[in-house]
């Protein structure tokens, strides 16, 4: 009989640890293939739009009661957040504890009013990219419309003024230069989505690329 609680409790220390990769442990923080960093790369397709704050605009539209188009000052009145967590990208780098602040991407639909036949969103950002979701994965606590992460104001490289971020997702998933949100009845695949990236995208499941759907 092997030791249960010799194991349980070496298991949580690992836990609490946080994961160093390579080690036992990998899975509860750093996902499978993926690698500990904390130097925040910088991933997009190199077309970096610069929107000032006072030009910023966020539009929720498609199958909505309330058609939003939110200016900086409307986004800034909504209750503001902090929510720390971590960032898996595609490309195997995994940063811990990130510190995004922002408002949830549920407390904005709530405003928009989704019908009750949209089921899935487009996010759009400034530079022409999309990514999808199905609507429920963004009413989830830890998804925010974020303008600051690690005590800073958004850079122009990490999608500032306004990206989104949903950490039970590859990064990918987290439009930056976030311009608006669509919502359909049917899912629409996205930038990546049709080049090959798994729809899904959860790193725990190495939902890497579309050979895997
Ligand atoms: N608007 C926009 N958002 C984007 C991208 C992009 O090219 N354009 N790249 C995505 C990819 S592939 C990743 S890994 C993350 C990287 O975010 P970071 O540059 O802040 O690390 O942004 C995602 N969001
Ligand atoms: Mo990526």
């Amino acid at each position: 009989m092997p030791d249960w609680k010799k194991l349980i409790e070496g298991k949580i220390a690992i836990a609490k640890k946080g994961a160093a990769p390579g080690k036992l442990g990998d899975n509860i923080r750093v996902p499978a293939g993926q690698k500990q960093v904390s130097n925040f790369p910088v991933l997009d397709m190199g077309i970096k739009p610069w929107i000032g704050t006072s030009e910023w605009r966020l539009r929720v539209y498609g199958l909505v009661e309330n058609e939003l188009d939110l200016d900086w000052a409307a986004y800034k009145a909504l209750p503001q957040i902090t929510d720390i967590s971590d960032f898996h990208c595609v490309t195997r780098w995994s940063q811990l504890d990130m510190d995004w602040q922002g408002v949830r991407a549920r407390d904005v639909l709530a405003l928009a009013m989704p019908l009750s036949n949209a089921k899935f969103v487009t996010m759009h950002g400034y530079d022409g990219y999309t990514t999808n979701l199905p609507l429920e994965a963004l009413l989830d606590d830890d998804v925010l419309i974020a303008h600051s992460v690690l005590g800073q104001t958004l850079t122009k490289d990490h999608g500032g003024p306004v990206r989104m971020v949903v950490p039970k997702r590859y990064a990918w998933k987290g439009a930056k230069w976030l311009k608006a949100i669509e919502l359909h009845e049917h899912d629409r695949r996205g930038f990546w989505e049709v080049r090959g990236y798994h729809n899904k995208a959860d790193p725990f499941l190495e939902q890497r690329f579309s050979d895997d759907e």
